[in-house]
């Protein structure tokens, strides 16, 4: 299935806001920027990013003598796309590695277990040895459950008890994984709305542990982030931001929210690519993210 076809709510929504004005103006003025800056912004563009795409657009209507909404709708979906054209943004995950391995954090509720488990279906799928390592000792129930999943995805998991050390759990999975020659370790840490001390904290021991193992090797880390609450999303990606060293993200619940531009935002703000989007509880709805692609289906 298409992206897009997942995307339904931020397509129509986009789409029909963007008529609407065409409706509602018929020339080009400064209400009518007002508008449509209000709209970027409602879709979870991003104030600033918002603002910047407004003065370029004004600058390309006068240089051009564009007096007519319509004539500008182009010219935005155009900006949008060159804004984020593909080069810059890698949205591969690193399998180079003889046991790549995978740290999925966030907050509670994001989708982190969900998640873990499509991906665990995706690259089993794809015909490699996947281990799951279930390090969030500290929810209740957060081992079962990906235990659970485990089973159905039918792949092998390590886990710990509740409340013991989740860097041990990671020990004991990364070593188990490269020992018996696993391809990919994914390891599901605890979502506790952390104090930025303990998170570094945490973090540095995960990160710390794993290259006892496996000195020097690049270790994928995937923030997961719940689309449908927005800009607040990107205030909380940042304390991860400032104390892991996150290489991608991965978007929840896409399904769910109008306001896909979010997307956009995290790439202006944050500057981290987005490896796979959500579309759903299933097992497949996940999807990898393509910028190119994805910008489609909300524009054209
Ligand atoms: N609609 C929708 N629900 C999702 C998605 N990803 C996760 N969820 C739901 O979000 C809830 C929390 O997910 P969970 O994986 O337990 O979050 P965690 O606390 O971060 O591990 C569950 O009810 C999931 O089914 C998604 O992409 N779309
Ligand atoms: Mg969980």
């Amino acid at each position: 299935m298409a992206i897009s076809d997942k995307l339904d709510k931020t397509k129509r929504s986009f789409k029909e806001k963007v008529a609407l004005l065409l409706n509602k103006f018929s020339k080009v003025d400064e209400s009518y920027f007002e508008s449509l800056e209000d709209l970027l912004i409602s879709n979870d563009v991003g104030a600033k990013l918002s603002l910047k795409i407004i003065d370029e657009l004004k600058d390309d209507c006068k240089i051009n003598k564009i007096t007519f909404p319509n004539q500008i709708t182009d010219l935005l979906f155009d900006k949008l796309k060159t804004l984020y054209s593909k080069q810059e943004y890698d949205s591969q995950i690193n399998l180079s590695n003889k046991t790549n391995i995978i740290l999925v954090f966030g907050v509670n509720g994001v989708g982190k277990t969900t998640s873990i488990a499509k991906l665990a279906n995706i690259y089993k799928n794809k015909g490699l040895k996947v281990l799951l390592v279930g390090a969030d000792t500290f929810r209740m129930g957060a081992i079962e459950q990906l235990d659970v999943w485990a089973k159905r995805v039918n792949v092998d998991i390590v886990s710990g008890h509740d409340n013991s050390d989740p860097s041990s759990v990671i020990y004991d999975g990364v070593s188990k994984g490269v020992k018996e020659g696993y391809d990919l370790v994914i390891v599901d840490t605890a979502g506790r709305l952390q104090t930025k001390d303990n998170l570094m904290n945490e973090a540095n021991k995960m990160y710390r542990v794993i290259s006892k193992i496996l000195p020097e090797q690049y270790v994928e880390s995937l923030l997961v982030l719940d689309s449908t609450i927005g800009q607040n999303g990107i205030y909380q990606a940042k304390a991860f931001l400032d104390n892991c060293n996150i290489t991608g993200i991965i978007l929840t619940k896409m399904d769910g929210t109008s306001k896909g531009g979010i997307v956009l935002g995290i790439k202006d703000q944050l500057n981290i690519p987005v490896k796979y989007i959500g579309v759903g509880e299933g097992i497949n709805d996940l999807m990898e993210f393509d910028l190119d692609e994805y910008l489609k289906g909300i524009l054209d």
